[in-house]
């Protein structure tokens, strides 16, 4: 069976000329993750339940499980090298690191270090969200946050980790999608999903219908549109909302089906972050075959303005996006507009 740094190192060698650099960092984010898994197995015992008693840019509650999570990540990027600079979901600010080792590192890192973690309390799986983007500004100086602010296309990797009934590393460099699964009697994450495609279509969609009378007239008709009783086309579809995004894309990619997160009338660029959510997922399932869209535009062509910047998403099975932007083009002409697009 081969493992996840064996995967890793054979993908450099097929690369001519790579320093081995993004291997560093890939194999740092492992390491890391490791640590962050081991945790969350044994939450319910360690005392990393529960609230931080401190909130993030977001003005959310941070979980004691986002700081511990957030702090591994940080230092296991900054002791590696490779990596210039964080954006992460609980620092206000960029962290650019100030050694200089570290601002020799050609690479940014988007992240996510908890994703879901409301739901760690019960019990239900949350995940980790990567990016990474070769930074804009030269070598040896001091990354900025114009490093960060790249369009989803840039990403030259992305990955995510999901603590589920088993914990799984998904990631992609651009070159096919591939998973593994931790062993942790050896400690080691092994090749179990090779190249994941996402089914051109399925029977799951996932939103959180609680909204639904804030939602655009576009998402409210794709929805009745999933519940219509139609044999040909197999509906109506299966609703599975966890409200875990990792857990919810995780599922869609492996059986085919859509997540919606939209923007709504009291958040009309909903809940989802650009740099740290939406656009790794959106990268991860555009290499397995899917789609990932705000409702009118790709996700990985949004041109970010802000390290926090929120965006509405419609990601998942290629077909199943497109009906559903169909019905946001049909029915959401004010609404697009309100959202610049
Ligand atoms: P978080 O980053 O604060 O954990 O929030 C992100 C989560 C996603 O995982 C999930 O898809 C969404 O928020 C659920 O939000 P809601 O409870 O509004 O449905
Ligand atoms: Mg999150």
């Amino acid at each position: 069976m081969k493992t996840l740094v064996e995967f890793i190192n054979d993908k450099q060698i097929e690369y001519p000329g790579a320093t081995g650099d993004l291997t560093r960092l890939l194999n740092d984010i492992t390491i890391a993750a490791k640590i962050v898994n081991r945790e969350i197995r044994i939450a319910g015992l360690a005392d990393i339940n529960g609230r931080h008693g401190s909130t993030n840019i977001q003005g959310e509650d941070q979980q004691k499980m986002d700081v511990f999570a957030n702090d591994h990540f940080i230092n296991a990027l900054k002791h590696g090298g490779q990596c210039a600079a964080i954006a992460s979901e609980e620092n206000e600010d960029l962290i650019i690191f100030g050694n200089a080792y570290s601002q020799q590192g050609k690479y940014v890192v988007a992240m996510d270090p908890v994703d879901g973690s409301s739901n760690i309390e019960v019990n239900v799986p949350i995940g980790t969200i990567f990016s990474i983007y070769k930074r804009v500004t030269p070598e040896g100086s001091s990354a900025s946050v114009e490093d960060l602010l790249q369009k989803g296309r840039n990403i030259v990797a992305a990955g995510y980790v999901i603590y589920g009934s088993s914990t799984i590393l998904v990631y992609t460099t651009g070159n096919g999608v591939n998973g593994f699964t931790y062993d942790p009697s050896v400690g080691l994450f092994f090749l179990s999903h090779p190249d994941m495609r996402i089914p051109e279509e399925g029977t799951i969609y996932s939103i959180n219908e609680a909204n639904y009378i804030y939602f655009p007239e576009g998402v409210k008709r794709y929805i009745k549109y999933c519940q219509v009783d139609d044999k040909a086309t197999h509906r109506p579809y299966n609703t599975r909302y966890i409200g875990s995004l990792v857990s919810d894309v995780h599922r869609n990619l492996v059986r085919g089906g859509i997540f919606i997160y939209p923007g709504n009338a009291k958040n009309p660029t909903g809940k989802l972050r650009l740099l740290y959510e939406c656009a790794p997922m959106a990268f991860i399932i555009e290499q397995a075959g899917g789609k990932a869209s705000n409702g009118f535009h790709q996700i990985l062509d949004i041109e970010p303005y802000g390290i926090h910047q929120r965006v509405p998403l419609f990601i998942g099975s290629k077909k199943m996006v497109e009906k559903a932007e169909e019905f946001m083009f049909e029915f959401s002409r004010d609404f697009s507009r309100l959202q610049g697009a």
